[in-house]
């Protein structure tokens, strides 16, 4: 019989050596805000008829919008256990610092709240994305400077997928781990130990109505893609298409069927639409764990270093052998036809 293992315990006994306890601490932080947004989320439908966001319930309190309960629901949980000294959210401008009165860890932690925002109100998959970095100067109480990092520097990066069930997934740096969430019993139980891209892959994920704001070489590599003779030096694998317009669940589909996610630059973005920071830095970090490789289609992901919290990238994510090929395309490397 297979044993039945907590995230808890698998967390406590998989840790890297240096961490002392406190990054397993802040995992488990992580899993239980988790398991607190699950609950809500699972309840959104519900907001329609007990009140809208905006609307005040019938205890008197104010309803939330969903990003904003899950952005508030992580800060409260992290910002006063003394593993962190700053955290960056996509729902705010700036850093979040640890308040004054409690005690400064040696962590840093960027996150997605609640990502997949046009998802949320017609009850299609979304999810929560984390990146965690060691500080940078322990002398000063937690800056900007401590999380804009290159993602190869993270010591722990996931995501949450509030999905048909609820799973969290993330890695330390060895290896990715999916637990899935035991409504009943209240506990992510390990369902997926050491994920790896599966050979072939099985679909690419692209919101291809942007086709005509694309430039030439990544519309080409999508031609090659869909298997037009003539494009690219030999056949691309036979894929299938699948888009959610959810992020985490796009990935996490493609993480267990193999495949390619991309969100290209426009001519309108010419950095696309994905944040490097808290969303594009933990996937490939994850991804690269996988076995896999993200790409702005220029250059690795893993090794940009953030200038701005909200940057923006382009972003190629999956099977090696699919992203090494936006490259070569983007190098003029591929015969093109459009
Ligand atoms: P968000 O952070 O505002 O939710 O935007 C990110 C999301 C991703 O989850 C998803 O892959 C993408 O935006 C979808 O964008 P589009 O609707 O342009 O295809
Ligand atoms: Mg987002």
């Amino acid at each position: 019989m297979s044993k039945l293992v907590t995230i808890e315990r698998f967390i406590f006994d998989n840790q890297p050596e240096y961490a002392k306890g406190d990054l397993t601490n802040l995992l488990y932080d992580i899993a239980l805000a988790a398991k607190i947004i699950s609950h809500k989320t699972n309840r959104a439908g519900l907001q329609d008829i007990l009140g809208r966001a905006g609307a005040v319930n019938i205890q008197g309190e104010e309803q939330q919008k969903l990003d904003v309960f899950a952005d508030q629901t992580i800060f409260r949980i992290c910002d006063h256990p003394g593993r962190l000294c700053v955290m960056a959210s996509e729902e705010q401008d700036n850093v979040l610092h640890i308040p004054d009165q409690y005690e400064k860890g040696r962590y840093a932690l960027v996150y997605d709240p609640l990502d997949g925002s046009s998802n949320i109100d017609v009850n299609v998959s979304i999810g929560t994305i984390f990146g965690v970095y060691r500080y940078k100067e322990w002398e000063l109480r937690g800056r900007k400077e401590d999380v804009l990092q290159p993602p190869r520097d993270l010591v722990a990066a996931g995501y949450i997928l509030y999905g048909s069930s609820t799973m969290m997934v993330y890695s330390t740096g060895q290896g990715v781990h999916g637990f899935t969430l035991d409504p009943e019993l209240g506990e992510f139980l390990l369902s997926h130990e050491l994920m790896r891209l599966p050979e072939p892959p099985a679909y690419y994920s692209v919101n291809d109505a942007y086709f005509n704001r694309w430039e030439p070489e990544i519309q080409s590599y999508m031609r090659w893609l869909q298997g037009y003779a003539g494009v690219g030096d030999i056949a691309a694998p036979s894929l299938s298409g699948r888009y959610i317009g959810s992020l985490v669940a796009d990935f996490h589909r493609n993480l267990l069927r193999g495949g390619i996610y991309m969100y290209p630059a426009e001519k309108q973005k010419p950095d696309g639409k994905i944040r490097l920071l808290y969303e594009a830095g933990p996937l490939a970090f994850l991804i690269d764990q996988a076995g896999g490789y993200a790409s702005t289609g220029r250059e690795a992901i893993l090794d940009m270093t953030p200038t701005e919290l909200h940057q923006r990238v382009p972003v190629f994510i999956g099977n090696r052998s699919l992203v090494e090929k936006v490259e070569a395309f983007v190098r003029k490397e591929q015969p093109i036809r459009l």
